[in-house]
């Protein structure tokens, strides 16, 4: 049970003390020089994970996405992705702004484009059209409320990409998520992907850093465009090290965020005035609308007042997410202040 019960994101869980001790005692380098010791087993122990040939440590997922993005591609390509990606709504345009790259978002069911769309996505080779640079996917898929893909939807996609020569970038911040969820390795999901970015400052709780795994030649690349956008860090090792502990300690544990997110689910659908898919509900994000006008600024109002924090993602919809510091306990206090937010408001048609 905790004093304040933070469900914005699972971007605000805090280190563990074995987080903590572990940034105290790493040892340390110049990463720039590639002389930190810390940094290196970090990214060695990314890449054989995600059975790449590299890794490489970069401070945020926004940088893991744009750098990987950039290290695919030439300025005046085209990206596909859907048109809900954290790449196209959340990183401030910086495919455009900084890789002069064209997005082409396309809308899905789930937030997976099939082999299909894809496929009819791809530019021919003509004088008037832009080139496909680059498919991007995200699993689990954040705006869609944490929705999951199959190695294998993956995989798909990825074989009509590569027969015309493009590659795929996996925006792979929760795909610890997908993995336990699936009870699949992530290497299953990176299979037919050139290039995955990882978060380590989510569900798995470190304070700082994403990985961006692929072949040499490419990390070799993306390195270059770190340095350019500033992400070379000098003595990282004390920010890789609790990365270390999160990838080596914190990944099973996600199967209680999904526990957590069901339960909290379960009891949204049953109030009045909120609309909820359950089926959608497959990891650690609850998405749900709220149907009454004003509800869902009343909502963030009022749950903040009562120590609950809620995040809302449009005019009518709420966004909830599970993570390591909030527990059972305070799953079902949140569900009795949205029990006693929601009373008396009118039933919605679901
Ligand atoms: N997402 C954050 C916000 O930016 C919305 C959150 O609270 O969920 N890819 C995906 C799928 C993400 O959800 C996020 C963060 C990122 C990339 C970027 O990671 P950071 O925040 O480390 O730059």
């Amino acid at each position: 049970m905790h004093e304040i019960v933070d469900l914005r994101s699972d971007t605000l869980t805090l280190p563990t003390p074995a987080m903590r001790q572990a940034m105290a005692e790493a040892e340390v380098g110049d990463d720039v020089w590639e002389e930190d010791p810390t940094v290196k087993r970090l990214e060695a122990m990314a890449a054989k994970r995600f059975g790449k040939e590299a890794g490489l440590f970069v401070v945020s997922g926004t940088m893991g996405n744009l750098v990987g993005v950039l290290s695919h591609t030439e300025p005046g390509q085209e990206i596909i992705l859907d048109a809900d990606a954290h790449i196209y709504h959340y990183e401030v345009a910086g495919a455009a702004r900084i890789g002069g790259l064209q997005t082409r978002p396309l809308q899905t069911e789930r937030g997976f484009p099939s082999p299909e769309q894809v496929r009819s996505a791809i530019r021919p080779i003509n004088l008037h059209v832009p080139a496909t640079g680059l498919v991007c996917l995200e699993n689990t898929h954040n705006r869609h409320g944490g929705t999951v893909c199959s190695p294998e939807e993956i995989a798909a996609v990825g074989q009509v990409a590569h027969a015309h020569g493009v590659p795929v970038h996996l925006d792979g911040a929760r795909i610890f998520n997908a993995a336990v969820v699936l009870k699949r390795e992530v290497r299953e999901f990176a299979r037919e992907a050139d290039s995955v970015q990882f978060c380590l400052s989510k569900g798995l709780g470190a304070p700082a850093g994403s990985l961006l795994v692929g072949s040499r030649d490419y990390v070799a690349r993306a390195r270059r465009w770190r340095k350019r956008l500033g992400g070379g860090l000098r003595q990282v090792g004390v920010l890789a090290a609790p990365g270390i502990v999160a990838l080596t300690t914190m990944v099973d544990r996600l199967a209680e965020d999904h526990d957590n997110a069901r339960l909290l689910a379960e009891g949204l659908s049953q109030l009045p005035g909120i609309r909820l898919d359950l089926e959608r509900v497959q990891t650690n994000i609850v998405i749900f609308q709220v149907d009454p006008p004003g509800g869902a600024e009343a909502l963030v109002r009022e749950t903040t007042l009562r120590k609950v924090k809620i995040h809302q993602i449009n005019p009518t919809s709420i966004r909830l997410v599970t993570h390591k510091d909030v527990d059972r306990e305070d799953i079902h206090r949140a569900l009795e202040v949205f029990r006693e937010l929601c009373r008396g408001w009118p039933r919605s048609s679901k």
